[in-house]
């Protein structure tokens, strides 16, 4: 669907400015919009996961932990696909409130891709450079877009969300670097060509949400901060919409339509995209590709 059709269409949750920021800024931050007892629950469960990391020692499909990482002083860097490691996180990915959310911006049928939960740990947790997402999930269209909740308040040091607006409307750029090695983020060479000085920041609340497109670039400060900044990552696309590469955080749940139902007909848009590696064996993280690169 055209952001024209899914604007003619009644919104559940978002008023029309939010929808519209959505479409021609290619992000939008919905403040304090889930309920306390959602963010309880998860925070209890977010809870029970770290002391688990206590007795991990090296990062695996579950944990991604940050240098330093022991069990008495646990750092983590993510918490892979979550909504397969605790019932709760499901619950809340598939639940009305995010069905809503995402019908307002997808349209009718609303698919689930994968989800993590990003800690960036008090005073250690890195930035996350300029990138886009779509190159390591490419899609039949540009649909995708990615809902993170912060379980926190999240002020301006401890590495909220930074957005370029209109940048889901320019061009996609290369996350590989010049030894041919994903990297999962714009290289130095390229980052002039996008407008970074305009970066909004998307600081605000526990229970606040960040909603930004799958061609917007956008990247976070590290945490100076003595608190952590959990961000719960979910990703959904129109149900129209197809990945045609094998997903890094695969779960049982991809490709679940959460909204409305799985249509007869894929949507195509012509623009081309970026194949990234072969995932079918494995992806670390974001955090641990980007430490790699040679740029
Ligand atoms: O955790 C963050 O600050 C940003 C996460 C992000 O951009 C990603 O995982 O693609």
């Amino acid at each position: 669907m055209t952001p024209e059709q899914i604007l003619a269409r009644p919104a559940k949750i978002l008023n029309d400015a939010q929808r519209r920021d959505y479409f021609d800024k290619g992000y939008v931050m919905l403040a304090s919009i889930i309920p306390q007892d959602w963010i309880d629950r998860l925070l209890t469960v977010t809870s029970s996961f770290v002391e688990k990391s206590k007795s991990v020692t090296k990062s695996n499909n579950v944990f991604d932990l940050d240098t330093g990482h022991s069990a008495e002083k646990p750092k983590l860097r993510r918490l892979s696909s979550p909504v397969d490691q605790d019932a709760t996180y499901w619950e809340f990915a598939s639940s009305d409130l995010m069905a809503d959310i995402a019908e307002d911006l997808l349209g009718p049928n609303v698919k689930f891709h994968h989800s993590k939960l990003n800690f960036k740990w008090a005073e250690a947790g890195q930035e996350v450079k300029w990138h886009q997402d779509i190159q390591a999930w490419p899609h039949t269209d540009y649909s995708p877009l990615t809902m993170g909740i912060y379980l926190q308040d999240t002020s301006k040091e401890m590495g909220p969300l930074l957005c370029v607006p209109g940048s889901h409307e320019n061009e996609l750029f290369d996350h590989f670097d010049k030894n041919g090695k994903w990297v999962g983020h714009i290289s130095d060479a390229d980052l002039p060509r996008v407008a970074t000085a305009n970066a909004e920041m998307l600081a605000g609340p526990a229970g606040s949400i960040t909603i930004h497109n799958c061609r917007t670039v956008h990247a976070s400060e590290p945490n100076l901060s003595p608190r952590g900044r959990p961000l719960l990552l979910h990703t959904y696309s129109a149900g129209e919409s197809f990945p045609y590469t094998p997903n890094p955080i695969p779960s049982p749940h991809s490709g679940e339509i959460i909204r409305g139902q799985r249509p007869k007909w894929a949507n195509h848009d012509p623009r081309p995209c970026m194949v990234p590696p072969d995932w079918s064996g494995g992806y670390g993280s974001i955090f641990a590709a980007q430490s790699k690169s040679a740029m």
